[in-house]
């Protein structure tokens, strides 16, 4: 893990965003991690954890409730043996945040190899819902292989590849009985959900016409972008510059192709989430 030198002069006894003292006692929820499983939402980090204690500490679930070690309305943070799963909000710039804040507390607690994987859903290009992408390469919306984000005036554009033994990793645990397709491909993180992925359902109108959408749909399959979603080049970018493998395995809710409304039951949704925690549950069972 490659960090910014100025921390070793500042000091830091209380992490803002996490809601928590700096103290020993907090540091050490924080020590020994080897992995960081991410998602959008809180309740999907915290069932997700569940998930992990039962599948990888043998941990009867009905007898178990995963406890969130921060202090924040915004964000959740669970733990489980040498794993944290955490939610990071919606967007790039709430994952930038979330990714600046826990990777401080991870070196001050002084961890230096991890793996982050983002489990995520995504709108797909072209593929059957319930698919789940593993992402080699996040891509901006103009299709530039960069994080192009801001300090303050001055653009700064970062790699956006993720780690290709990761991403391979992955993909060798999973069995060959799995009940959905499981592909490699690239993503596009959108700005937003509406205009940004150029919905024609969203509050404000499109400027672009159909024609067009569809030829850049076509298009993007020469990059092997395969679902859009928002936070993959920020996670890219920060792991690149930090050297944490990092990669992003999100299944699809819908074909962008057929439709802009993600119209499926709850309870389809419920399955398709499934999909991409069975994906994470056989990688870290096949690593333990
Ligand atoms: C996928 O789904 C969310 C939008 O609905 C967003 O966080 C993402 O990347
Ligand atoms: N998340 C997105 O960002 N886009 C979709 O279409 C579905 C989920």
């Amino acid at each position: 893990m490659k960090i910014n030198s100025q921390l070793d002069t500042i000091k830091e006894n209380y992490s803002f965003h996490f809601g928590i003292e700096l103290s020993n006692e907090n540091l050490a929820k924080f020590s020994g991690i080897t992995h960081v499983i991410m998602q959008g939402s809180t309740n999907r980090a915290k069932v997700l954890a569940k998930k992990l204690a039962h599948e990888v500490l043998n941990i009867d679930s009905n007898f178990f409730d995963p406890i969130n070690i921060i202090n924040s309305a915004d964000f959740a943070i669970y733990r489980i043996g040498k794993i944290l799963s955490i939610s990071h909000g919606m967007g790039n710039t709430t994952m930038d945040t979330v990714l600046h804040a826990l990777t401080k507390i991870l070196h001050y607690a002084g961890n230096n190899k991890v793996e982050y994987i983002r489990v995520g859903t995504s709108g797909g290009i072209g593929i059957k819902p319930g698919t789940v992408v593993i992402t080699k390469q996040a891509f901006m919306p103009d299709l530039s292989p960069y994080y192009a984000t801001n300090e303050l005036d001055k653009q700064v554009n970062i790699p956006t590849q993720f780690n290709q033994k990761l991403v391979n990793k992955i993909y060798s645990a999973q069995p060959d009985n799995l009940s959905f397709d499981i592909i490699i491909g690239n993503s596009i993180a959108a700005d937003d959900f509406y205009l940004g992925q150029c919905r024609y359902d969203g509050a404000m109108q499109s400027r672009q016409d159909e024609e067009w959408r569809k030829e850049f749909f076509n298009n993007i399959r020469d990059l092997d972008i395969y679902n859009f979603e928002m936070e993959s080049s920020a996670l890219a970018a920060f792991c690149h510059q930090a050297e944490i493998p990092a990669t992003m395995i999100a299944v699809t809710l819908l074909n962008r192709l057929e439709s802009d409304q993600v119209t499926s039951s709850a309870e389809k949704l419920a399955e398709f989430s499934d999909h991409s925690h069975l994906v994470i549950i056989n990688y870290i069972k096949s690593i333990i």
